[in-house]
């Protein structure tokens, strides 16, 4: 008869929500109180619970932070809202080694990926079950719920990436996602598009 010899006794698995749970496996919560700046209508931003969750974060970490040549697997699951006229969306980041890569894909919901290039070149896409993206390297990246329910998604990145929130609470992105008459509607820094 098989022994299940090497089966740990609390192995790693994916949750229905598509989050990692297991050994190693680490929570983060973002309240809109942890995101003052981040929205341009800081009347609307002040007037939501400073304790409301506005995103929370899974990641499996089986090294440490900054080690070379491991990966880390995460999860995000941003609640849909709206501030003033924006979509609620994540802090974003570039990585501090700006040349590291990221897989991001996308479990339910349905948002938009903003991909802006370190000349602050901006470009996005749609997120919607089944979809995946490849952010490059040296792009900074955030999510934008653009429906009513929770946009989930599961990322991949190199353990080494670290995340730079500085360059974008000191420069901002070089676009806003706002709510449109006909949906969402990006409004870049050089003119509205659809
Ligand atoms: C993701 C993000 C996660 C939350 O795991 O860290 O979606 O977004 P912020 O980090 O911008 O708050 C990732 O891109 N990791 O590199
Ligand atoms: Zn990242």
């Amino acid at each position: 008869m098989f022994e299940h010899m090497n089966m740990t006794e609390d192995p790693l698995s994916i949750m229905a929500d598509g989050a990692p749970a297991g050994p190693e496996v680490r929570r983060k919560e973002t309240t809109f109180g942890g995101l003052r700046g981040v929205f341009a209508d800081a009347e609307a931003h002040a007037s939501i619970p400073g304790d409301r969750v506005a995103y929370r974060v899974a990641w499996h970490q089986a090294v440490a932070d900054g080690t070379p040549g491991g990966l880390f697997f995460g999860w995000t699951e941003l609640l849909p809202g709206v501030v003033g006229a924006e979509y609620a969306m994540t802090r974003g980041h570039f990585h501090a080694r700006r040349e590291t890569a990221e897989y991001y894909w996308c479990l339910s919901g349905r948002g938009l990926l903003l991909l802006m290039a370190e000349d602050r070149s901006l470009r996005w896409e749609t997120m919607a079950p089944g979809s995946l993206h490849y952010v490059p390297g040296r792009t900074a990246h955030r999510v934008v719920n653009t429906g009513e329910v929770s946009l989930r998604f599961g990322a991949c990145w190199p353990s080494d990436a670290g995340h730079d929130y500085e360059s974008i609470a000191a420069e901002g992105f070089s676009g806003r996602v706002l709510v449109g008459p006909a949906g969402p509607l990006v409004r870049t820094e050089t003119g509205a598009r659809a």
